[in-house]
């Protein structure tokens, strides 16, 4: 991505981030901006958007609909970037997106002093902390705010909610202002976000249940029993750049970190790479329910259902958002 359109789609995140919300401040006290009303659509729809039979067509519609307005709003000429992170695993913190450059998405947080060497990460909700769902990893090398380049001046509005072992979804919508803390962590981003897993993901599932599973980290019995990759690289990129303390790894107000976008449209590519590997059988194939790894349990997803981000954008049907040259797309990814 060329230095220009780099530069301007920082500006333009800044520039959706001065916007007025869509949302009334009594309802959501901690939706300011325009690009808070992104993360507020987020929250509200957590437990029906992840893991479950919309989580590839959601984040893709969400993602689209975050550059359309980006550039009809705020001026943003370029197309939006993917993060390919298997560049940057060996050296996050000299990479294009994350080296603190006036051209990246800022920098690491400060390291924190006296930090433990490990950090427990809970299972998400509606999960139980029990034992066998509790993972341990080596620390990060960050845990305090973004200090250098574009972002480390930012003020995010929401959470925390749900991240690292931490839990309080009684604040969900209250106005919470910090300052955006990374903790960018090598160790995750070498054993689960490797260019390895990327072709994994995409060259072993031979079916949605099967793409799905290794792309979300889906341990069920009989929903895909590959226990290869922990997270998946869904989640893998998440704590990746979050850690315990990020936004970025918070799994109801991670879209306030902009590395949201970039990792969701690299999800969205090695989506649309699968489905065109046979676009025939994979375009419209869906698999799962309405609610995260079917809890609670709930019926089977269909094509009719709905994407739903008002007030941003009028609703549209599974069906529109699967395939990326129909329906409000025309793109594909280099
Ligand atoms: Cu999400």
């Amino acid at each position: 991505m060329s230095k220009k359109d780099r530069r301007s789609y920082i500006d333009a995140v800044y520039c959706l981030q001065k916007k007025p919300s869509l949302i009334d401040e009594k309802i959501v006290p901690g939706a300011k901006t325009l690009f808070d009303t992104f993360t507020t659509l987020h929250i509200n729809q957590t437990h029906t958007i992840h893991n479950n039979f919309s989580f590839l067509m959601w984040h893709r519609f969400f993602t689209y609909v975050y550059e359309k307005v980006l550039r009809e709003q705020c001026g943003f000429e370029g197309t939006h970037p993917y993060w390919e992170w298997g560049y940057d695993v060996d050296d996050p913190e000299s990479s294009p997106i994350l080296d603190g450059s006036d051209y990246s998405l800022g920098s690491n947080g400060v390291p924190l002093k006296d930090k433990n060497e490990t950090w427990i990460l809970w299972p998400p909700p509606p999960f139980k902390p029990t034992k066998d769902l509790i993972s341990e990893f080596p620390a990060g090398t960050g845990g305090g705010c973004v200090h250098t380049g574009p972002f480390s001046d930012m003020t995010v509005n929401f959470g925390p909610i749900s991240q690292g072992s931490e839990r309080h979804l009684d604040r969900m919508f209250q106005y919470r202002p910090h300052c955006l803390k990374r903790d960018i962590n090598p160790h995750i981003g070498q054993h689960y976000l490797a260019f390895n897993w990327t072709i994994w993901n995409i060259v072993e599932s031979t079916d949605m249940m099967g793409f799905q599973a290794r792309i979300t980290g889906d341990r069920r019995q009989g929903h895909g029993d590959y226990k290869l990759n922990k997270f998946g690289a869904h989640g893998a990129g998440h704590y990746f750049g979050g850690g315990p303390t990020g936004a970025f790894s918070d799994l109801y107000a991670s879209p306030q970190d902009p590395l949201f976008f970039p990792h969701h449209a690299q999800i969205d590519r090695m989506w649309a790479i699968w489905q065109w590997l046979d676009i025939e059988n994979r375009k419209d194939a869906l698999y799962g329910t309405l609610t995260y790894e079917n809890l609670p349990p709930s019926r089977k997803g269909t094509l009719d259902d709905l994407v739903d981000l008002r007030p941003i954008i009028d609703p549209v049907r599974i069906r529109d958002v699967v395939d990326v040259i129909s329906g409000p797309f025309c793109y594909f990814y280099e």
